[in-house]
């Protein structure tokens, strides 16, 4: 009896979740419609104000800052009880994997993409060389290498609370901005540049999962010790969980306004397309040639397994990726759907997948590259090769580092443009596209996670049988099993009735 209500209730699950994940399609369809809907019938003489667009807008606000509220609560302790679980070499083994796949497949896309906008040439056109934009006469608050240092410097916060609220930020002061000091220097000469050390206000991220990182690695070392600390994070993670599957349930709603709300903020769309539809189409068929094809096909060479069924399960995260334009708001989405229906292990998926919403970003990877040759090619400058490498290093890292990076999307884009010797202001070509292709390289963000963690799982099947197998046989170790258990099986009601 007990058996068929459970089976009842699993099939019903599965139909729930079926259904939101079609009921969230449809959001995102009926999204596009209002906003094409919208566009169609403006009056141009009494367009949308900043006003009745906030109006259209609330329900999105609301979704996206209630999956944006469980990112720390959540991720933080599934990272710190995932790695505070594992054995210390299994942990290391299962790191390894995951940095290797996050490494070869953002090169494979960065090299993608510069093949793509290469043989393309989308910015070379009977104007090109003509704009402006290649006055090299500009002023950045930032350098490169301050960046770079900026980033390691984040990595290692000084105060953990603060990390919470605020990065740091190495800050350009340039004489002409104290004129009264330096009378009137040339602004390039970097001998007269001053630092200043600024706090901004956003999470550092990059620092609190370093943080995390250490944590359960120490955990992990405490045994007894740190089994109580182990309980206390993985039943946050375990309350918060279930938090987030309300909030899922909310996705088809919320991406439908997120969806309308951005439409009808754009300006007209069409004449976009006419100056950078070449430019928008090669961003897509690289996105799509790396989402669709290349990953898949390596997910199917590892696991031997086709990728069909892997990738439906984990629609809803995608489109989710799509309606918020961000991956780490998608994380607790992406969770959910890898754990539950792809039956990730969750050891698994919660050490890997925060790593990948931080460092592993695809899609803006091969965004970068392809926009900053882009950019190229329209001010008339053919790169050469050594320019290029140096463009996809500069693509790649910024990839990595976007996390730590304040601000990071302008940041980083200047940070390639400048390999290029390309002013910061020529980001202006590409901006008036960039919401839309930041939705797209999104959803290929948490593509490249979710099979990332697919992947890893499947090669650590063996590890994680041995693990499960030494604390079965160890007496010794029984308590700390149960504890493992709860965690990889994800049932909410077995920490209670212990
Ligand atoms: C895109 F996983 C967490 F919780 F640890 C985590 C939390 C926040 C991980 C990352 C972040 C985060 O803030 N990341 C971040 C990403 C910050 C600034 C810029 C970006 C880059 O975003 C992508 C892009 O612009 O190409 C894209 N929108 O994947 O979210």
């Amino acid at each position: 009896m007990k058996m068929f209500k459970i089976r009842k209730e699993k099939m019903g699950g599965v139909l729930m979740e079926n259904l939101l994940t079609i009921a969230t399609f449809a959001g995102v369809i009926i999204g596009i419609g209002v906003g094409v809907g919208i566009k169609n019938h403006e009056d141009p003489t009494n367009p949308w104000l900043p006003r009745d667009v906030m109006y259209l807008k609330f329900i999105g606000t609301l979704f996206l800052n209630m999956l944006k509220s469980v990112i720390i609560p959540l991720i933080i302790p599934s990272l710190i009880a995932s790695i505070g679980s594992l054995d210390l070499s299994l942990s290391g083994k299962i790191g390894l994997r995951a940095i290797v796949y996050y490494m070869a497949t953002t090169i494979f896309a960065v090299i993608l993409g510069i093949i793509l906008v290469v043989s393309i040439k989308p910015g070379v056109t009977e104007e090109s060389g003509n704009s402006n934009v290649t006055d090299t006469k500009h002023q950045r608050n930032v350098t490169t290498a301050d960046t770079m240092m900026d980033l390691v410097r984040n990595c290692f916060p000084p105060n953990i609370p603060q990390a919470l609220l605020q990065q740091y930020q190495t800050q350009i002061v340039y004489p002409t901005m104290e004129p009264e000091k330096f009378g009137d220097p040339d602004p390039m000469d970097k001998n007269t540049w001053k630092v200043k050390s600024n706090w901004t206000d956003s999470t550092n991220i990059l620092g609190l999962v370093v943080f995390s990182i250490a944590t359960g690695i120490a955990i992990a070392l405490s045994g007894e010790d740190g089994i109580p600390l182990l309980r206390f994070f993985q039943s946050v993670s375990i309350v918060m969980m279930k938090v987030t599957n309300w909030i899922i349930h909310l996705a088809p709603i919320g991406v439908l306004f997120l969806i309308a709300g951005q439409m009808a903020e754009m300006d007209d769309i069409s004449k976009e397309f006419e100056k950078l539809g070449w430019y928008f189409g090669t961003v897509l068929l690289g996105l799509g040639i790396h989402g669709l094809i290349v990953l898949p096909l390596l997910y199917t060479i590892v696991t031997r397994t086709l990728p069909f069924r892997f990738l439906l399960n984990m629609g809803n995260a995608y489109m989710t990726a799509f309606g918020t334009a961000s991956s780490s708001a998608t994380l607790p989405v992406t969770i959910e759907s890898l754990e539950e229906k792809n039956g990730v292990d969750s050891r698994i998926s919660r050490f890997v997948l925060p790593i990948g919403a931080t460092i592993n970003m695809d899609g803006t990877a091969l965004y970068e590259a392809v926009a900053a040759i882009f950019i190229a090619q329209m001010s008339g400058i053919t790169p050469s090769i050594g320019q290029v490498a140096a463009i996809s290093i500069t693509a790649t890292a910024a990839s990595i580092g976007a996390a730590g990076i304040p601000q990071a999307g302008l940041v980083t884009m200047v940070m390639v443009l400048d390999t290029v010797g390309l002013p910061s202001e020529s980001i202006s070509i590409i901006l008036s596209l960039d919401w839309l292709l930041d939705r797209f390289r999104t959803a290929i963000n948490v593509l490249g996670d979710s099979i990332g963690a697919g992947i890893v799982n499947h090669l650590s099947q063996k590890e994680l049988e041995q693990m499960n197998q030494r604390q079965n046989s160890d007496p010794e170790n029984l308590h700390m099993d149960n504890i493992k258990m709860v965690f990889s099986c994800n049932k909410y009601n077995v920490l209670k009735s212990q």
